[in-house]
């Protein structure tokens, strides 16, 4: 018996250290999380939430000027390598927009492309456009590309390398979109389309694909009812058809209006990570990133994440 209860404590102790002390970044708000596993660490690209100050950002309204990257070998322990970008060194971006929404960094032959979505300044593009900074490290630093993404109105840019080299980029404008990029991975190799299999109704933003055994999974925020929960579809193929497969996380999860993912595989353990409003609950505008454990049923569907500490 003794020699039971020694190992159930040493199972409890060693499945709490995989799991992620909530929320992750303490000192400062963090969403949008979009994690990549280079070189054995975890990194995590998220945006970087700040107060609206007179003159700076609207009121009651999102407020981002940068961001940030951190990194941690174990998902507990975090280090912020500080600003990678700022809308003050985009030569395209809008310097008083305050709208650098969530981003995606990804690594291909030694090179770190780091994708954000901007308001251009005027007399450029309207609305929303996603640029590159490019590095040869994960944490920088990164050096932004002089124009954004031809092709490419929208935000929340989401990359990933298919198995054969080649690469797509995810966005989104109300709907979800994709395209092929180059190999130089800053321009666009296909006509973006309007990705198929979601829901008709309610905003859909966040794109997030990854691939498992043959199974490519599009993750995804979605105004079903009020405000957003976490669902995914899945394909054969990176830019689909896709089939609506379930809900990942709960509306009610983030208490924010808003939530966001990405999904990575460390050390053997599948993790879901997204924001709530841990470090400012009276503002839904101030957010936070957190991780926990993720777990798929032996079809391949995803089982729903709980948060903890809630
Ligand atoms: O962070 C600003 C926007 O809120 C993101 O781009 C969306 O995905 C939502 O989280």
């Amino acid at each position: 018996n003794f020699r039971r209860c020694a190992a159930l404590l040493a199972f409890i102790l060693w499945f709490n250290g995989l799991m992620a002390q909530n929320p992750l970044i303490q000192n400062q708000f963090s969403a949008d999380p979009s994690a990549r596993v280079f070189n054995g660490k975890v990194y995590l690209y998220p945006s970087h939430d700040i107060p609206v100050t007179p003159g700076h950002g609207k009121p009651g309204w999102f407020c981002m000027q940068d961001y940030h990257v951190f990194s941690s070998p174990n998902l507990t322990d975090w280090t912020d390598h500080g600003v990678i970008v700022s809308q003050t060194t985009v030569p395209w971006a809008d310097s008083t927009a305050y709208s650098m929404w969530a981003p995606d960094c990804i690594e291909r032959n030694g090179k770190y492309y780091f994708y954000f979505p901007a308001t251009a300044k005027s007399g450029t593009n309207k609305g929303f456009s996603v640029g590159v900074a490019i590095a040869d490290k994960p944490y920088g630093p990164f050096v932004p590309q002089p124009l954004p993404i031809a092709g490419i109105h929208g935000i929340d840019p989401n990359v990933q390398i298919d198995k054969d080299g080649q690469a797509y980029i995810y966005w989104a404008q109300g709907n979800l979109y994709g395209a092929k990029l180059k190999a130089n991975m800053t321009e666009l190799d296909s006509e973006p389309v309007k990705l198929e299999g979601f829901p008709d109704k309610g905003l859909k933003e966040g794109p997030y694909l990854f691939e498992r055994k043959g199974i490519y999974y599009m993750t995804y925020p979605h105004v079903a009812n009020k405000t957003e929960r976490l669902e995914y579809a899945m394909s054969a193929s990176p830019l689909g058809p896709f089939k609506y497969a379930g809900v990942l996380m709960d509306e009610s999860a983030s208490g924010c209006w808003t939530n966001h993912q990405s999904i990575i595989k460390f050390k053997d353990q599948w993790y879901l990570f997204y924001h709530n409003d841990d470090l400012s609950p009276s503002f839904d505008k101030n957010r936070s990133v957190r991780a926990d454990s993720l777990f798929f049923n032996e079809d391949g569907t995803i089982r729903k994440v709980i948060p903890t500490l809630r």
